[in-house]
Protein backbone atom coordinates (compact mmCIF):
# COMPACT_ATOMS: atom_id res chain seq x y z
CA UNK A 1 0.00 0.00 0.00
CA UNK A 2 1.34 3.27 -0.77
CA UNK A 3 2.28 5.95 1.79
CA UNK A 4 1.98 9.84 1.81
CA UNK A 5 3.62 12.69 4.19
CA UNK A 6 0.79 15.60 4.74
CA UNK A 7 2.00 18.22 6.78
CA UNK A 8 -0.64 21.34 8.30
CA UNK A 9 1.60 24.14 7.86
CA UNK A 10 1.66 27.02 10.28
CA UNK A 11 -1.51 29.09 8.42
CA UNK A 12 -3.14 25.58 8.69
CA UNK A 13 -2.62 25.54 12.64
CA UNK A 14 -3.02 29.35 13.57
CA UNK A 15 -6.41 29.35 11.26
CA UNK A 16 -8.13 26.34 13.38
CA UNK A 17 -8.08 24.23 9.91
CA UNK A 18 -5.82 21.27 11.52
CA UNK A 19 -9.37 19.50 11.97
CA UNK A 20 -10.75 20.20 8.87
CA UNK A 21 -7.45 19.63 6.42
CA UNK A 22 -7.64 16.46 8.16
CA UNK A 23 -10.93 15.20 7.96
CA UNK A 24 -11.32 16.13 4.26
CA UNK A 25 -8.15 13.39 3.82
CA UNK A 26 -9.21 10.51 6.15
CA UNK A 27 -13.14 10.89 4.61
CA UNK A 28 -11.43 9.92 1.11
CA UNK A 29 -10.90 6.40 2.80
CA UNK A 30 -7.08 7.04 3.37
CA UNK A 31 -6.04 5.47 6.60
CA UNK A 32 -4.18 7.68 9.15
CA UNK A 33 -1.01 5.20 10.67
CA UNK A 34 1.27 8.42 11.85
CA UNK A 35 0.68 11.27 13.57
CA UNK A 36 2.44 13.89 15.72
CA UNK A 37 2.78 17.55 15.92
CA UNK A 38 6.28 19.14 16.00
CA UNK A 39 8.00 22.38 15.89
CA UNK A 40 10.30 22.24 12.75
CA UNK A 41 14.18 23.58 13.22
CA UNK A 42 16.04 25.05 10.06
CA UNK A 43 17.47 21.89 9.58
CA UNK A 44 14.94 20.00 9.63
CA UNK A 45 13.00 22.47 6.82
CA UNK A 46 15.71 22.53 5.14
CA UNK A 47 15.91 19.06 4.96
CA UNK A 48 12.17 18.52 3.66
CA UNK A 49 12.42 21.59 1.60
CA UNK A 50 16.13 20.96 -0.29
CA UNK A 51 15.08 20.56 -3.77
CA UNK A 52 13.77 23.92 -3.79
CA UNK A 53 17.15 25.27 -2.57
CA UNK A 54 17.88 28.55 -3.87
CA UNK A 55 14.94 29.36 -4.99
CA UNK A 56 13.32 32.89 -4.83
CA UNK A 57 10.70 31.77 -2.52
CA UNK A 58 13.05 29.62 -0.66
CA UNK A 59 14.25 31.46 2.52
CA UNK A 60 10.67 33.03 3.21
CA UNK A 61 9.43 29.31 2.92
CA UNK A 62 11.66 28.27 5.61
CA UNK A 63 10.42 31.44 7.69
CA UNK A 64 6.94 30.12 7.60
CA UNK A 65 6.84 26.73 7.68
CA UNK A 66 9.37 26.51 10.97
CA UNK A 67 7.21 29.67 12.12
CA UNK A 68 4.95 27.76 14.63
CA UNK A 69 4.06 23.68 15.13
CA UNK A 70 2.81 22.31 12.51
CA UNK A 71 0.83 18.23 12.68
CA UNK A 72 2.41 15.93 10.22
CA UNK A 73 0.28 12.93 9.27
CA UNK A 74 1.16 9.62 7.54
CA UNK A 75 -1.94 8.20 5.47
CA UNK A 76 -2.22 5.20 3.54
CA UNK A 77 -3.96 3.62 1.14
CA UNK A 78 -4.16 3.06 -2.89
CA UNK A 79 -2.60 5.80 -4.60
CA UNK A 80 -2.11 8.20 -1.21
CA UNK A 81 -0.18 10.28 -3.24
CA UNK A 82 -2.15 11.26 -5.96
CA UNK A 83 -5.78 10.94 -3.93
CA UNK A 84 -4.07 13.56 -1.42
CA UNK A 85 -2.91 16.14 -3.46
CA UNK A 86 -6.29 16.03 -5.63
CA UNK A 87 -8.04 16.97 -2.11
CA UNK A 88 -5.41 19.77 -1.34
CA UNK A 89 -5.51 20.85 -4.58
CA UNK A 90 -2.82 23.01 -6.95
CA UNK A 91 0.14 24.66 -5.12
CA UNK A 92 -1.47 28.42 -5.61
CA UNK A 93 -4.76 28.49 -3.22
CA UNK A 94 -6.13 30.93 -5.48
CA UNK A 95 -5.87 29.18 -8.47
CA UNK A 96 -7.02 25.93 -6.83
CA UNK A 97 -10.42 24.41 -8.07
CA UNK A 98 -13.66 24.79 -5.58
CA UNK A 99 -13.86 21.81 -3.46
CA UNK A 100 -9.70 21.56 -2.81
CA UNK A 101 -8.62 22.40 0.30
CA UNK A 102 -6.45 24.98 -0.92
CA UNK A 103 -9.19 26.35 -3.43
CA UNK A 104 -11.79 26.35 -0.65
CA UNK A 105 -9.86 27.40 2.47
CA UNK A 106 -7.41 29.54 0.63
CA UNK A 107 -5.77 32.51 -1.42
CA UNK A 108 -2.03 32.67 -1.48
CA UNK A 109 1.06 30.68 -2.64
CA UNK A 110 2.76 31.05 0.16
CA UNK A 111 0.01 30.31 2.42
CA UNK A 112 -1.18 26.90 1.13
CA UNK A 113 -2.04 25.36 4.38
CA UNK A 114 -0.90 21.93 3.52
CA UNK A 115 1.78 20.21 2.30
CA UNK A 116 1.80 16.72 0.33
CA UNK A 117 4.71 14.50 -1.13
CA UNK A 118 5.03 14.57 -5.17
CA UNK A 119 5.36 10.99 -5.38
CA UNK A 120 5.81 7.65 -3.70
CA UNK A 121 9.38 7.79 -3.75
CA UNK A 122 10.20 11.19 -1.64
CA UNK A 123 7.45 9.98 0.04
CA UNK A 124 9.32 7.82 1.66
CA UNK A 125 12.12 9.94 1.54
CA UNK A 126 9.99 12.65 3.80
CA UNK A 127 8.16 10.27 6.11
CA UNK A 128 11.40 9.22 7.52
CA UNK A 129 12.36 12.83 8.36
CA UNK A 130 9.62 12.91 10.38
CA UNK A 131 8.68 9.50 11.97
CA UNK A 132 11.04 6.83 13.22
CA UNK A 133 9.73 3.10 11.85
CA UNK A 134 8.29 2.12 15.25
CA UNK A 135 6.24 5.32 14.80
CA UNK A 136 3.80 4.24 12.03
CA UNK A 137 1.00 1.94 12.83
CA UNK A 138 0.16 -1.05 10.41
CA UNK A 139 -3.44 -2.02 11.40
CA UNK A 140 -6.47 -3.12 9.81
CA UNK A 141 -9.74 -1.65 9.73
CA UNK A 142 -13.39 -3.43 8.89
CA UNK A 143 -14.55 -0.86 6.44
CA UNK A 144 -11.13 -1.64 4.32
CA UNK A 145 -13.19 -3.63 2.20
CA UNK A 146 -15.62 -1.16 1.79
CA UNK A 147 -12.99 1.45 0.42
CA UNK A 148 -10.41 -0.78 -1.37
CA UNK A 149 -11.94 -3.62 -3.60
CA UNK A 150 -8.83 -5.52 -3.12
CA UNK A 151 -8.84 -5.21 0.45
CA UNK A 152 -11.93 -7.57 0.55
P1 LIG B 1 3.53 21.87 -3.56
O1 LIG B 1 3.47 22.15 -2.08
O2 LIG B 1 2.19 22.07 -4.21
O3 LIG B 1 4.14 20.54 -3.88
P2 LIG B 1 6.04 23.07 -4.44
O4 LIG B 1 6.28 23.61 -5.80
O5 LIG B 1 6.70 21.78 -4.08
O6 LIG B 1 4.46 23.00 -4.20
O7 LIG B 1 6.50 24.19 -3.41
C1 LIG B 1 6.64 23.89 -2.05
C2 LIG B 1 6.02 24.99 -1.23
O8 LIG B 1 6.77 26.19 -1.41
C3 LIG B 1 4.60 25.36 -1.63
O9 LIG B 1 3.62 24.53 -1.07
C4 LIG B 1 4.50 26.79 -1.08
O10 LIG B 1 4.31 26.76 0.34
C5 LIG B 1 5.90 27.31 -1.35
N1 LIG B 1 5.99 28.01 -2.65
C6 LIG B 1 6.15 27.47 -3.87
N2 LIG B 1 6.18 28.41 -4.82
C7 LIG B 1 6.05 29.58 -4.17
C8 LIG B 1 6.02 30.95 -4.60
O11 LIG B 1 6.14 31.27 -5.79
N3 LIG B 1 5.85 31.89 -3.63
C9 LIG B 1 5.75 31.58 -2.32
N4 LIG B 1 5.78 30.31 -1.87
C10 LIG B 1 5.93 29.33 -2.78
MG1 LIG C 1 6.11 19.90 -3.55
Amino acid sequence: MERTLVLIKPDGIQRGLTGEIISRLERTGLKIIAMKMIQMDESLAKRHYSIHQGKPFFVGLIKYITSCPIVAVVLEGRKAVEVARKVMGSTDSAAAPAGTIRGDLGIDMGRNLVHGSDAPASAEKEIGLFFNPGELYNYSRDIDKWITESAG
